[in-house]
């Protein structure tokens, strides 16, 4: 077919674009990275992302598809052979869309805002993160990833909470994941760290923790 080319808009520190770079490597897809500056998006990102603005979005045979996990599941169906990411089964691919959410609306979602407020606020929306890291450690129990035995669509979801987390915590000062409190997820960011593709395609601690400090303002002063 025409225009077999694959373009990936990202940006070298973010969760959602780094999903994207770990599919398409898994799945052996040749592609073209754009690396964004956030504080000076290109033109072809705006054109192709006008909604959101934002990356990752991924660029096949011209035509642009925004927005992460939709991605994912784009890359899945359309490089169907090569490692399957989601679950065959009609129902786990239901569930495995479902956690996805979860991670994305509420986890994500408390855990960024926790590190970003402090006080109270801190206190409250810390205690919201714990819920949802705690409901995540159940639903892995006895497995080895969220996939089963190998990292599939909810394990690279789950990204954030693997690294990004770790990082921004340290940066922020609050505890939000720690060994002793989820230990069962804690075995499996260390396992999901160590996987060859993946830790080939996570950000170098030092550089993440420089940016975010500058980008955010992050001063590490709270607990
Ligand atoms: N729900 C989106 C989130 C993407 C997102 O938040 N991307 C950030 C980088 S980590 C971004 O592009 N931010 C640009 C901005 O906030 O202006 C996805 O899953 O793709």
């Amino acid at each position: 077919m025409a225009n077999e080319e694959v373009k990936l808009y990202g940006a070298w520190g973010s969760p959602f674009s780094r999903r994207v770079e770990i599919a398409l490597k898994l799945k052996g897809v040749p592609y073209q990275f754009f690396d964004e500056d956030m504080a000076n998006k290109s033109p072809d990102l705006l054109k192709y992302n006008p909604v959101h603005k934002k990356v990752p979005v991924l660029v096949h045979r011209g035509k642009p598809i925004a927005e992460s996990l939709v991605i994912l599941e784009y890359i899945d169906e359309t490089w169907k052979s090569a490692y399957p990411l989601l679950p065959e089964d009609p129902y786990d691919r239901a569930v495995a869309r479902f956690w996805s959410r979860f991670l994305d609306e509420q986890c994500f979602l408390a855990s960024w805002k926790a590190a970003r407020s402090e006080g109270e606020e801190r206190a409250k929306l810390k205690e919201e993160a714990h819920g949802h890291l705690k409901t995540l450690e159940e639903q892995l129990k006895g497995k080895k990833f969220f996939g089963g035995d190998s990292v599939g669509f909810l394990d690279i979801s789950a990204n954030f909470v693997a690294y990004w987390i770790l990082i921004i915590q340290e940066v922020a000062g609050v505890n939000l994941f720690t060994e002793d409190k989820f230990p069962t997820l804690w075995k499996w960011a260390e396992e999901f760290r160590c996987c060859p593709i993946i830790k080939d395609n996570l950000p170098k601690k030092e550089r993440l923790s420089a940016y975010l400090k500058a980008r955010f303002g992050f001063q590490n002063a709270s607990k």
